[in-house]
């Protein structure tokens, strides 16, 4: 599986002080330290709580990047805020992310041609997230189909069925390990399937073991990517556990040793 740290996030108070006070070394080594617990790839998100969001998504790429040339997802709703990330990556970056209406599907279209970019879609509207998975899957080929008109390769695209947390929304879980694994029969070859996991565990008491569990059967169910936390190690354990079930990696009594 693809994973993408979720750790460098203005959500974290952690990371938001970091972003303020300009502390590069701190960004840099949780950088580092979630490429060496298994991420391939990082999430890139200056959070909310930021005066000038343009500089500060600026300064957070090109202070990873002088550290890693790993691949940047780089996570905002802003348009400028976007374009200042994806202009200081030094690998093919993902944008994360639009939504199903055509007036952010055409702008985030257009700057992923601009940078040779990947796209995350993610299935929700202007009018807000469906709850059951056909309303899912018909926001997923709106986006699908937008993508391919433009001659963009499918590899490239990644549906987000957009996971909410369990204690408000309990009822959607099911639904979307349902909209992963109907995606898989959109197009021949698929586009690919991406989570911002820790979202269906916010707010409870067993973070990490709701995560794990979800994630889990969301790889039974074809998931190809996750923006999770690589410092998990209970969580890395499960997807290579899930791997080896799954076939997807040769089994000896010591795959967890030597692997991230
Ligand atoms: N899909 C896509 N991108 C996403 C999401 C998604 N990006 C953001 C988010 N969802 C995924 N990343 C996170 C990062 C952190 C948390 C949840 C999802 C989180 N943070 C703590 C909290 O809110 O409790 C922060 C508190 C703290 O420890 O300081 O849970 O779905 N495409």
């Amino acid at each position: 599986m693809f994973i993408i740290g979720e750790r460098i996030n203005g959500m974290f108070k952690d990371v938001s002080r970091a972003i303020k006070e300009k502390n590069k070394r701190f960004i840099q080594e949780l950088a580092l330290k979630q490429i060496e617990k298994g991420a391939n790839a990082l999430d890139v998100n200056i959070g909310t709580a930021v005066e000038d969001p343009v500089s500060a998504m600026e300064w957070l790429v090109k202070t990873i990047t002088e550290v890693t040339e790993i691949t940047l997802s780089i996570d905002t709703t802003k348009l400028v805020v976007m374009e200042a990330g994806l202009r200081y990556c030094k690998s093919k970056p993902i944008i994360n992310s639009t939504s199903a209406d055509d007036e952010k599907l055409n702008n985030l279209i257009a700057l992923a041609k601009k940078y040779n970019a990947g796209l995350i879609g993610l299935t929700m509207s202007n009018r807000g997230i469906p709850s059951d998975a056909n309303s899912r899957l018909e926001l997923a080929m709106h986006i699908l189909t937008r993508w391919q008109g433009e001659g963009l390769l499918i590899d490239d695209l990644y549906i987000d069925g957009v996971i909410l947390p369990v204690n408000v929304a309990q009822a959607q879980c099911p639904e979307v390990l349902e909209t992963i694994r109907q995606v898989k029969l959109l197009s021949q070859p698929p586009p690919k399937t991406v989570l911002g996991l820790s979202n269906v565990s916010q707010g409870t008491k067993y973070r990490s073991l709701i995560n794990r569990t979800y994630l889990v059967m969301a790889l039974a169910s074809g998931l190809d990517a996750a923006i999770l936390d690589p410092l998990d190690e209970e969580l890395i354990k499960a997807i290579r556990t899930a791997e080896i079930l799954l076939n997807k990696t040769i089994y000896c009594d010591y795959y967890l040793k030597g692997r991230k």
